[in-house]
């Protein structure tokens, strides 16, 4: 990786740490990062990062560490029993390194160093500390790091130096050509059964706050917690979910122009990642991300004014933050105009979001995220309010005739654009991109970008059963299927089955 990126503060790396290429594959090869120059924060703690670290007492020929981690002038960092951040370990070789590792926020780390052969276990507030022993058998300058997907590229990373002649490798066959390498290699990962605690975290998406309508501006306050929870991904497959408030997507948030709104975002002690909020309707502060980077088990709060009226997404902003966000984490605030928005007789909350698999589409048990397949950008699953079958089975929309219906939709992603349609309507009206300053009517299918959204109004004057999906239809095959049903007696004329009467 490009070396600069290690000093990066984390609030300045969540901007540009949004690439994944080649993340749960990363272990050795250099990220290539051409073109980022974020010099002047790069130099901030240049100083203070890499000081030699001090053996603990230990048996001759051991040289034993311990490192715990921590978010440091906004960086993840390694810190050592002196209290220095990333330190350089020493060793000779012939040495036994041993190094203890403790997670010091909470959060789920690792410690590698491939060249060496060196791959710890994970470790997080429920692990305590572990421990990684190995011979070191070359001598030289090499990298350690967190191999967490992001967490190398906002700060865990240091060196160790070996010093020392290359002991002669031994023959390739029998006992001893088994090396420290062998010991350290992390097996496969087993297909998984389903997990028998998954539950449904898709969002109802009726559950949408009442209008603000024509208040003046005031003081509004919201608490919010992520939480890590396995759910239903599909008939017969779960998935661990990270989450705004256990469901996908999380809470909508209601405001108006005008109003300040406190927010807390509390993340589980039982997390095992770091979580955060970037609110695309706040102004400053990367929409919240750089003031709530928050450890399992710890709170913060920020405070905003809403500016500009609008549907807006917010999503967790952690590195690696397209990660975060396929795993569930985003949601939409609404700030309403002054005076408020038209009434309408119902209104439902969706969002579409794109997820990557370790196995296919279909595959029974439990499956992991697949980044590889997340940075090519090759989703498995689409979905509408977080599983598949959420709003065709778990949850519907529901309207009668005569009734007008608005719907806010939203694209969590990460990657891919929604063309939002309605099987066998039309949007009578569209607030496109969620600007509320212009409406367009009539129309067919709208485009919603990743991290966008879009308000559609319909009157509904036939009953039936309509269908939510994305217009690039293969995705309906992926999950991406919602359902409104109609209830009522048609009005004449609008449509029959059959020659006119
Ligand atoms: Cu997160």
């Amino acid at each position: 990786m490009n070396a600069r990126y290690v000093r990066l503060p984390l609030a300045v790396a969540i901007g540009a740490l949004v690439f994944t290429a080649g993340a749960s594959a990363d272990t050795a090869a250099p990220h290539a990062m051409p073109g980022h120059g974020h010099a002047p924060a790069a130099t901030v703690l240049a100083a203070a990062a890499g000081a030699t670290a001090t053996p603990l007492p230990a048996p001759a020929g051991v040289k034993r560490y311990e490192l715990h981690t921590n978010i440091v002038d906004g960086k993840m960092v390694f810190i050592d029993d002196k209290a220095q951040v990333n330190p350089t370990l020493q060793a000779q070789v012939g040495d036994t390194l041993e190094i203890v590792l403790e997670s010091g926020e909470g959060a789920e780390h690792d410690f590698v160093s491939p060249d060496l052969g060196i791959a710890s276990p994970k470790f997080s507030a429920s692990t305590g500390k572990v421990t990684v022993r190995v011979k070191v058998d070359k001598p030289g300058s090499f990298s350690y790091w967190c191999s967490i997907p992001g967490h190398r590229q906002i700060g865990m990373e240091g060196k160790l130096e070996i010093t020392g002649d290359a002991i002669a490798k031994a023959p390739a066959t029998g006992e001893s050509s088994r090396s420290a390498l062998a010991i350290y290699t992390p097996a496969p990962v087993p297909q998984r059964p389903v997990d028998p605690a998954a539950v449904s975290v898709a969002a109802d998406p009726a559950a949408v706050p009442a209008p603000v309508g024509a208040r003046a501006p005031g003081r509004l306050k919201y608490r919010m917690e992520t939480v890590e929870l396995p759910g239903k991904l599909d008939d017969g497959t779960t998935f661990t979910y990270w989450t705004f408030d256990r469901k996908v997507p999380g809470p909508m948030l209601r405001a108006r122009v005008g109003d300040t709104v406190e927010l807390t975002l509390a993340n589980a002690r039982d997390s095992k990642m770091i979580h955060s909020i970037d609110l695309h309707a706040v102004t400053g502060g990367h929409g919240g991300g750089e003031h709530t980077q928050v450890a399992p088990g710890q709170e913060k709060t920020i405070t905003f004014k809403g500016l500009n009226p609008g549907l807006y997404v917010y999503h967790c902003a952690t590195p690696l933050v397209p990660q975060h966000i396929a795993a569930g984490m985003y949601g939409m605030i609404l700030v309403e105009p002054e005076g408020g928005l038209p009434k309408v007789d119902r209104e439902y909350y969706v969002m579409q979001g794109d997820m990557y698999t370790a196995r296919p589409n279909g595959a029974k048990g439990h499956q992991d995220p697949d980044l590889d397949k997340m940075a090519n950008e090759l989703p498995d699953y689409y979905v509408f309010n977080g599983e598949v079958g959420a709003l065709s089975k778990t949850h519907k929309l529901k309207a009668n005739v005569g009734e007008t219906v608005r719907v806010y939709f939203g694209v969590g992603g990460p990657n891919k654009i929604s063309s939002f349609h309605i099987i066998g309507e039309i949007f009578d009206k569209v607030y496109s991109e969620a600007s509320l300053t212009g409406v367009k009517n009539d129309v067919q299918t709208t485009l919603v970008p990743p991290g966008g959204a879009a308000i559609v109004e319909l009157k509904v004057q036939h009953p039936g059963t309509y269908v939510l999906v994305d217009h690039a239809l293969s995705r309906a095959g992926k999950g991406a299927v919602g359902l409104l049903e109609v209830a009522g007696t048609p009005e004449p004329g609008v449509y029959r089955a059959g020659a006119a009467q």
